[in-house]
């Protein structure tokens, strides 16, 4: 019989990082399986962990790196010679146009790689250029603007204590579809049915009866794009009964009188028009919420990625302030991981610069990624003429994708670092393609300072790396060593810090770390250190419990004055903005009562499936089966008044496009809202996905509009946009 041997690690698909089990005979997986005694995780897993095996063996994975000829078609380089003829030609364009004529744009696996997250810096540093573009920017700036101006570092993100709260009022998140963003807690099913068996209360606010919702003890129906009216109401409450109590936190809070002063032109009999939330509902929540010995309000994807994205997570942070549930046990707590970001990052700037083109601000040197298209399309100084994407399929994954697909063929030089031959890399003219999961060393720098507990974990490589293959550190500091010209002394210490690898640069961070252990070695210490070193990690294939959160502010405030700001005047000038909204639902329900969008108008928001992650996993075979899930879900009544039914292949045109879907009829949705997952559309000519193309889905990104963005963020607002939806044919 084969020897079978088993492997622990973490997957790395998405923000829960569950703690696997793998088991091999002779060398190949024979099951992947959650690992029970990881202490985060605790044996959850979802269907993506058992893909990690395909994403190996996927004949349509790219091994080498490719150049697209004169004539268009690929063909397989040398690495040395790549990296060679992209710096030689990236610097030229730079000499010629300036540095910032050389764009780059990182997409969401980047956080999800040790290697990426260490070397993708000196990259950056070495190119020098300020056409820098991101994920975060089509999703969680918000977040980190509201805690860089309420607490003074973008860092310092609150994470709503699931396992020891009472009262959790979600608005804008699906954990059961998404396993949990900024907030790593894996198994959020049994975390939420322990929240209830326990006597606790799960509020869902949500446009669509999701997943999560449906385990509540109340959802609450919104129109897109109003949350910041429902806190403002929320905390209208709060103030006028009285139900305000920060406690300890108020001896270190600014603001408190301003807040309640401008939550008071909020009353919910005022909102609940534009809100679709019924003045009744907002008191009994708030009502509920400051009763509640803990609580948390956690507010997530679809708060950020509208137009009103800063002032929701603003509120979101105010509401856990008010009540005295931020950096309380079972309220909004912040993690006391074993790499501090706030060590190893800046705590963030905005609006030092304003993007050339439409003039929106920069926030920690990124430009809004809403904005890139037009710095590709629009001529004069400072316009982008070469492009690296890093692990992003922008095409798919950003507004209005339709708009940059047809401007990308215009750049000098395009290099895609990625595995797929996709519907962005496409358009590149070269592609370098890195290692899979597998193959890679692992440890979640980012996820372990989100989590909702501490814990540590190392994850070995399961598998060498296939014969010359490349990790995308070793693409990234490749790069930057021939494209550095910095002045020598910053020059060399880059180097010198490249050369250490990730994980000598990992066991320094660890050693000086909260939970370090410093850096004496054990004879010189009086005791034998006890603290993390990379080492000791290694000898724990399950991790480390490193405890729960502890009370740690004011000493973590990194305002000036150490002190949390609750009215930030960045927040408290975009209120115009607000105001301007709640003028118009009240216009409009002056005109006319029922569906206040008019003239047969519907909001389109996405969904997030379990068996998808974004755009890139659609390749995998196994998480493709059964029927189609790329569907628009429309409200019963909608479906009748416009004639259609389920099954109905339906038409959705918006400012920017159309796409085509079969509509799935459902009374999930709110009334004028209809539903379109993103990540699909993958029929498009020239790609590598063979399975992904068979079943391809329409791309919501075809329809979402790059114009519509939360300006104060420039974070994108890809829900709630405006769509007409009529019958193409009936399928048979
Ligand atoms: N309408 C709408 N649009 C959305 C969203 C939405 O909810 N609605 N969600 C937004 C969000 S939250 C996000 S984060 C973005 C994601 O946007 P992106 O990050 O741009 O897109 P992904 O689909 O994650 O594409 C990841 C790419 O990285 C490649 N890749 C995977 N692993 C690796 C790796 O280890 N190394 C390298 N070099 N490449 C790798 C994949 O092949 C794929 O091409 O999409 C956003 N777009
Ligand atoms: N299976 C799977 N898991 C993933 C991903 C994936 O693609 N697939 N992507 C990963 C990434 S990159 C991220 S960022 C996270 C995101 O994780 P989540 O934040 O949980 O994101 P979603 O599941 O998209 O949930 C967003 C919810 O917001 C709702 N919504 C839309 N507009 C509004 C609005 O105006 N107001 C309110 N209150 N709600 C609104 C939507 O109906 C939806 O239920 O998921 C991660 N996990
Ligand atoms: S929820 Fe699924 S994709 Fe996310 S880390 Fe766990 S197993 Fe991986
Ligand atoms: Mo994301």
């Amino acid at each position: 019989m084969a020897e079978t041997t088993v492997h622990h690690r973490a997957c790395n698909l998405c923000e829960a990082i569950c703690g696997l089990e793998i088991r091999l005979e002779a060398g190949r997986i024979v099951s992947i399986r959650g690992d029970e005694a990881d202490p985060l995780s605790r044996g959850h897993v979802c269907p993506k962990a058992v893909a990690l095996q395909d994403l190996e063996s996927d004949p349509d994975r790219l091994r080498r790196p490719l150049r697209r000829g004169t004539d268009g078609a690929w063909q397989e380089v040398e690495w040395d010679a790549a990296l060679d003829e992209i710096a030689a030609r990236t610097r030229r364009i730079q000499a010629e146009h300036g540095r910032d004529a050389v764009g780059v744009y990182l997409g969401n696996p980047n956080v999800h790689n040790l290697g990426s997250i260490l070397y993708v810096r000196p990259f950056l540093k070495a190119l020098g250029s300020r056409s820098r573009f991101s994920a975060s920017s089509v999703d969680q700036n918000p977040h980190h603007l509201a805690a860089m101006l309420m607490f003074g570092h973008q860092f310092l993100l609150p994470v709503a204590d699931v396992d020891r709260t009472r009262y959790l009022l979600v608005l804008g998140a699906n954990p059961l579809a998404s396993n949990g963003s900024m907030m790593t807690a894996p198994g959020m099913r049994d975390r939420l049915k322990a929240l209830r068996a326990g006597g606790g209360r799960l509020v869902v606010v949500d446009p669509r009866r999701t997943e999560t919702a449906r385990l509540a003890d109340r959802h609450l129906f919104i129109e897109p794009g109003t949350d910041a009216l429902f806190l403002l109401s929320l905390l209208h409450v709060l103030f006028a009964e009285g139900l305000a109590r920060p406690g300890r936190l108020e001896a270190f809070t600014d603001g408190l009188p301003a807040l309640r002063e401008i939550a008071a032109d909020y009353p919910p009999e005022r909102t609940a028009g534009a809100t679709g939330i019924a003045d009744d509902d907002v008191r009994t929540v708030a009502r509920e919420l400051a009763a509640a010995e803990a609580g948390a309000c956690y507010g997530r994807l679809g708060l950020s990625v509208q137009e009103f994205g800063g002032l929701c997570q603003w509120l979101v942070n105010a509401v856990n302030v008010v009540t005295g549930n931020l950096d309380r046990a079972g309220g909004a707590m912040f993690a006391n991981a074993a790499v501090d970001m706030l060590a190893v990052t800046g705590r963030g700037h905005w609006g030092r610069w304003k993007s050339r083109v439409r003039g929106l601000a920069e926030f920690a040197s990124e430009l809004p990624t809403a904005t890139l298209a037009e710095e590709i399309e629009v001529a004069g100084p400072g316009q982008v003429r070469a492009l690296f994407t890093v692990a992003g399929n922008p095409v798919l994954s950003t507004p209005n994708g339709a708009r940059l697909e047809r401007v990308l063929p215009r750049l000098e030089l395009m290099v895609a670092i990625d595995p797929y031959l996709n519907e962005t890399s496409r358009h590149a003219h070269f592609i370098l393609p890195t290692t899979p999961p597998l193959q890679r060393e692992h440890y979640d720098v980012v996820f372990h300072a989100l989590a909702v507990r501490n814990t540590a974990r190392w994850s070995a490589p399961l598998f060498p790396a296939e014969p010359g293959a490349r990790h995308d550190w070793q693409v990234l500091a490749a790069l930057a060593r021939r494209l550095d010209r910095g002045p020598l002394p910053g020059r060399l210490r880059r180097r010198l810090v490249a050369a250490l690898g990730p994980r000598r640069q990992l066991d320094l961070a660890l050693r000086s770390g909260p939970h370090g252990a410093g850096f004496r070695p054990w004879f010189l210490s009086t005791q034998r250190a006890k603290g993390l070193t990379l080492r000791r990690l290694e000898k724990e294939p399950h991790g480390v419990d490193l405890g729960p959160h502890e009370s740690c502010l004011p000493g973590r405030l990194r305002t000036r004055n150490q002190r949390i700001d609750l009215a930030p005047a960045p927040f408290v000038a975009d209120l115009a903005r607000l105001r301007g909204r709640l003028h118009e639902a009240e216009a409009a329900a002056a005109g006319k009562a029922a569906n206040g969008n008019g003239h047969g108008e519907l909001r389109l928001i996405g969904r997030r499936q379990v068996q998808s992650n974004n755009s890139w996993m659609h390749n995998v075979p196994r998480l493709m089966r059964g029927k189609d899930r790329c569907t628009l879900l429309m409200h019963p009544d909608d479906a009748a008044s416009r004639g259609l039914g389920s099954g109905t292949l339906v038409e959705i045109v918006s400012r920017t496009g159309s796409v085509r879907a079969p509509l799935e009829v459902s009374d999930e949705m709110k009334r004028g809202v209809v539903s379109l997952p993103h990540g699909w559309g993958h029929h498009r000519p020239g790609t590598r996905l063979s399975t992904a193309a068979a079943t391809p889905g329409a791309s919501l990104n075809d329809v979402t509009d790059e114009l519509r963005v939360d300006v104060l963020s420039g974070n994108a607002a890809l829900s709630g946009v405006p769509v007409m939806v009529t019958a193409v044919a009936v399928l048979s």
